[in-house]
């Protein structure tokens, strides 16, 4: 680190597990010398190892990076301006308890809030402590919506009546066909290992194709076949390989018979019975930019090349109506009896951390109590339960805290925000339509974040906490490919005065008069999670690092309910795959109809506002960073620029030269980055990745290349964040 002095201790290695917001999960072997990290290397042991990805082995230079918050401190100037002072433990944490205390009895509970999201997977170091605690003392407004799939989930609570609803990758093996359908598990590594499972695939043959509007690394790397399609219209797509389908009569009729409920209603759908016009390929062809044969030659191969994985990605519902294009994977892997059996998937390619088809970790947690805001709120008419209390009406969706703090109760929100505590979460940077959240920002009473580095949202503190990475505590993680649980070995002390997030919830916790968080100290923490989990033995889980869950065979979901359909009936209102919706229909919007449809979208090509903008931003995660974080790692820096991919024509038409600086720009806000022109990404697409550092310069124009400045704070009707429904222009700097 800092000293300079030479190392000359023994070399010591400890083997331990991340859990970062990339979606992955590895196993480490960190080497040190007196108590500093010397290198990391990875899992080297039995198989299947966990091999760690770039960024695990880069983060000895992120744990020393000399700009690492190191002590709590106080905003001396305006709020935003970044100026600080230090301060000690007890008056920090001191200010936001009776912060917390003065603004709830002033404007009632529902005036406090905690925002928060991943940072790292892991069970016991989670910023939803601090919300619990909130929830204990009295309460506070809660989020919803989850960034990356509100929109799967709410497909898949509306058509299996569960979450549950993925195999393992480790069953790809199996498949004949897999459609990689906005998926880049090479780059966005959706769990460890996915994209050794894909390989493992292609060598038993395999075919791999892709839908995606960019010529991804995954595609390179694995597909035998390349389908570029305009964002937001993934829904036509698949409703026009529904018609050829019906049309060949390919359908699995036994298995719609069997296991489902409303194939008819979306047959008339699909064939214009319903509303005269047939979801043909070449209807299809207007909307998507694919053609019509492309589109029948697929649907063939689907509906015939069985068993066969129709891996619908996450980021084409990331869109306008991303539940709809949710529901239509699955209904095509019904149509297609790709459900419940090996080779075949039923749906989303993500697995929130915990749960698979036939498998669910078992892992005790800390206090909760119900949360006094949400007591008696009636549900959101068009909410289907994600998570447990998502559906209250009196929460605010996470995209939508910005407008509710600025236009609070009379706008239409359930409560008027005046403090947020943020932990585990970049909000300034990862929310849509950042300009509007430093406006936000400026106008709350309080606002006290925890973090490790001085981002845009930490600028905007009142209060700043410095918190611990995982390799300075203990912790577990559970999820996976397949499924382990990882003991996240703590390898050196905390450095400076960082602190670790259950820390912080203790001693906030004490000052606020709850006992339980601190009724045992981490490691009883850990070995209450543990006991009653998989795992039998605690020491040896610790030692490590690793446990595998044994299971003969890998993961499907919903097997039993195929296999046994008397005894297992779907925990939806018909028992079955509910095609046609029927808790939808009662909700009688026409924009989450019972049916799955294709829905156009805002801010897409034909909105007249193309006319001003005529370019769609998509906003892919990055190989260097997990969303924002390990933006200041310079051995990551090093791999590609933080720069817009622009197809060579749209370049062209604009006189812009790889490497131009450009403005991209909407009302929103403005982005100056180099431009990365390339044949590898269709015309009237361009393309930045999310998760680099707002900066903006004296005019406001953002020079740290944040995509958020441009995408619209919106969510679909089910929830979903729509960060790839985002209209921009594109000039050269001049
Ligand atoms: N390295 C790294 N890995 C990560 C993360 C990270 O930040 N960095 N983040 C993790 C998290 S929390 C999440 S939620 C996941 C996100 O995982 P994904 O959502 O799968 O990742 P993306 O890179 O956004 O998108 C995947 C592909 O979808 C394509 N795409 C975008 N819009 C559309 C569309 O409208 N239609 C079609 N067909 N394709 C489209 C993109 O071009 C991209 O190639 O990644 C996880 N993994
Ligand atoms: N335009 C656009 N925006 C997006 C997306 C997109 O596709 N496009 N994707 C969205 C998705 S899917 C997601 S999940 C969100 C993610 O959004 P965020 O969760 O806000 O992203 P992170 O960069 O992971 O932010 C975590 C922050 O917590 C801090 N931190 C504090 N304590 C800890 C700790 O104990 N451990 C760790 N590791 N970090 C800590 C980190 O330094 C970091 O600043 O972004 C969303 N934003
Ligand atoms: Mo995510």
């Amino acid at each position: 680190m800092s000293s300079g002095k030479a190392l000359t201790g023994v070399e010591q290695i400890m083997t331990t597990a991340c859990a970062s917001h990339c979606g992955g999960a590895c196993v480490l072997k960190v080497h040190t010398r007196d108590g500093l990290i010397t290198r990391i290397e990875t899992d080297d042991g039995e198989e299947p190892q966990l091999r760690a990805c770039l960024r695990c082995r880069a983060y000895r230079q992120r744990v020393y990076d000399p700009e690492r918050l190191k002590y709590p401190m106080r905003r001396t100037g305006e709020r935003g301006e970044g100026k600080f002072e230090r301060i000690s433990w007890t008056e920090a944490l001191d200010r936001i308890a009776s912060e917390i205390t003065r603004i709830r009895s002033a404007y009632g509970p529902s005036s406090i809030s905690c925002v928060f999201s991943g940072a790292d997977h892991a069970h016991l170091h989670v910023a939803s402590n601090i919300a619990g605690l909130m929830g204990m003392t009295g309460g506070y407004t809660a989020q919803w919506g989850v960034h990356s799939f509100e929109g799967g989930l709410f497909a898949s609570m509306a058509t299996y009546g569960t979450l549950a609803s993925r195999n393992s990758p480790d069953d790809l093996v199996n498949s004949r066909l897999i459609i990689l359908w906005g998926v880049d598990p090479a780059v966005s590594i959706h769990e460890t290992n996915f994209s050794w499972y894909l390989a493992q695939a292609k060598e038993a043959g395999a075919r791999i194709i892709s839908v995606d509007p960019r010529f991804t690394s995954s595609t390179a790397t694995f597909t035998d076949q390349w389908i570029p399609i305009i964002p937001g219209t993934d829904a036509a797509m698949l409703v026009a390989m529904a018609y050829v389908i019906i049309k060949k009569n390919l359908q699995r009729q036994d298995f719609l018979d069997t296991y489902t409920f409303g194939f008819a209603q979306f047959r008339d759908y699909v064939l214009g019975k319903e509303d005269g016009i047939s979801k043909t390929p070449e209807w299809a062809e207007n909307i998507t930019g694919v053609s019509a044969d492309v589109i029948e030659k697929l649907a063939i191969e689907y509906a015939t090349t069985g068993p066969a994985a129709l891996i619908g990605g996450i980021a084409p519902g990331r869109t306008a109506y991303g539940e709809q294009y949710h529901r239509l994977i699955k209904a095509l892997a019904a149509m297609t009896a790709n459900i419940g059996k090996h080779g075949g998937w039923a749906g989303r390619s993500f697995v929130p951390r915990t749960l698979f088809g036939a498998f669910d970790f078992k892992l005790a947690g800390l206090p909760r109590g119900a949360n006094p805001v949400e007591n008696g709120a009636p549900q959101r008419p068009d909410a289907l339960p994600t998570a447990k209390g998502s559906d209250s009406s009196a929460r605010i969706h996470l995209s939508q805290f910005a407008d509710a703090i600025l236009r609070g109760k009379q706008g239409g929100h359930p409560a008027d925000i005046k403090m947020l505590f943020i932990m585990h979460l970049n909000y300034l940077n990862q929310e849509p339509n950042t300009n509007k959240i430093v406006r936000a920002l400026k106008k709350l009473e309080f606002v006290a974040v925890a973090e490790q580095f001085m981002t845009a949202t930490a600028r905007y503190a009142d209060i700043l906490l410095p918190v611990s990475t995982f390799l300075e505590r203990n912790d577990i993680v559970a999820q996976g490919a397949i499924p382990w649980y990882g003991f996240m070995n703590k390898v050196i002390e905390p450095l400076y005065e960082s602190q670790s997030p259950l820390e912080i919830c203790q001693q906030l916790a004490t000052r606020l008069g709850v006992k339980a968080f601190s009724e045992k100290t981490e490691e009883e923490w850990l070995r209450h999670m543990v006991h009653g989990s998989h795992i039998p033995a605690y020491e040896d889980f610790k030692k490590k690092a690793k446990y595998m869950v044994n299971s003969s065979e890998p993961c499907v979901a919903f097997k039993k309910q195929i296999e046994d359909p008397k005894n297992n009936p779907f925990p939806t209102p018909s028992g079955k795959i509910e095609i046609y919706s029927q808790k939808l229909a009662s909700m009688k919007n026409p924009l989450l109809p019972p049916i799955p449809k294709y829905i156009e979208a805002w801010e897409g090509r034909n909105d007249p506002l193309a006319k001003k903008y005529p370019l769609q931003l998509i906003t892919s995660h990055c190989k260097r960073r997990a969303h924002s974080q390990f933006e200041r790692v310079p051995w990551l820096r090093e791999l590609v620029p933080q720069a817009v991919t622009i197809s060579t024509p749209d370049a062209t038409a604009r006189n812009i030269k790889n490497g131009d600086m450009v403005r991209i720009f909407n009302d929103r806000g403005e982005v100056v980055v180099p431009a990365l022109v390339t044949e590898r990404i269709m015309p009237g697409v361009v393309e930045l990745p999310q998760g680099a550092w707002f900066a903006p310069d004296e005019q406001g124009r953002d020079r740290g290349g944040c995509t958020n400045v441009l995408s619209k704070d919106a969510h679909s009707p089910g929830g979903a964040f729509p960060y790839n429904t985002c209209l921009v222009q594109i000039q050269k700097l001049q």
